[in-house]
């Protein structure tokens, strides 16, 4: 029997049958770090790798039981959160956020899909950034949620920083604009401790286009952050973690390129 210490990570998203992005995806990069991951889920979607068909949010209260139960048993180190779906839901998981149950909060502002469907309800952006912001570690908006969440057309490094300090305005510790849909270089964007900092990447894994980066590369920081890496080692180690699984990205369906790490795979 294995008694030696876990170290325990929990996701809170959606399900994504085809494990592009979500719970699924997740929890592949959980196990990567040889962490423990716990998985609350949001909402059940139906989709493929080409797009997604439906979603189905769960009832704000089923997100609560399952909140409720899980904290009465295991502390998280660190939470990610990712796809909310509901307004409703978000203040549920807030409830919990505020009362320190979910330990270090990553969040991972989902609001609409790579292939551009809705993922979130009207009234869940005011959520987030009213309730979830002032309790988090660390948010990684991509540029289009960066935008949806402060108003600011984000067009170059500039006004990514603006957007990354409207959002420090609203009570994040830190901010993360993510850089992979600039039209050049994937250059993230970090805010921590008042500095802006830019974080180079490379663009790679060919034209095909991914599903699941922005999924990977939260869960990833969620889990240097819980192995006690400090933030900004966490994100650089992150991007470069992404980079690598896009490098090695699989093409499980017909659609798009999921993030993909197995050594199986490595030459
Ligand atoms: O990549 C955003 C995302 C997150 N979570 C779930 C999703 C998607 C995009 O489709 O389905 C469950």
């Amino acid at each position: 029997m294995r008694t030696a210490e876990i170290i325990t990570v929990l996701s809170i998203a959606g399900l994504d049958p085809s494990a592009g992005a979500g719970l699924l995806a997740d929890a592949r990069v959980f196990s990567h770090y040889g962490l423990y991951g716990c998985g609350a889920l949001t909402a059940v979607t139906a989709q493929n790798t080409s797009g997604v068909c439906q979603v189905y949010p769960l009832d704000a209260e089923q997100v609560y039981a399952q909140l409720e139960s899980l904290s009465e048993d295991i502390r998280p180190v660190v939470t990610k959160i990712g796809m909310l779906a509901t307004a409703a839901i978000a203040i549920e998981v807030a409830g919990f956020a505020g009362d320190a149950h979910l330990g270090q909060v990553v969040i991972d502002p989902v609001l609409t899909s790579t292939s551009g469907a809705a993922l979130a309800d009207k009234g869940l952006r005011d959520i987030i950034i009213d309730r979830l912001i002032p309790d988090c570690s660390l948010i990684t908006p991509n540029l289009d949620e960066a935008k949806a969440l402060t108003g600011i057309d984000i067009g170059d490094m500039e006004t990514a920083g603006q957007a990354a300090r409207a959002i420090a305005d609203m009570g994040a510790a830190a901010v993360c604009v993510t850089g992979g849909h600039w039209q050049g270089r994937p250059t993230d964007l970090l805010l921590a401790d008042g500095e802006l900092l830019q974080i180079e990447g490379e663009r790679g894994g060919g034209n095909n286009p991914f599903h699941g980066t922005g999924c990977f590369f939260s869960a990833s920081v969620a889990a240097c952050l819980a192995q006690g890496s400090g933030l900004v080692d966490s994100v650089r180690q992150s991007k470069a973690l992404t980079a690598r699984a896009i490098g090695s990205s699989v093409r499980p369906g017909r659609g798009m390129n999921v993030p993909w790490l197995s050594k199986a795979l490595e030459p």
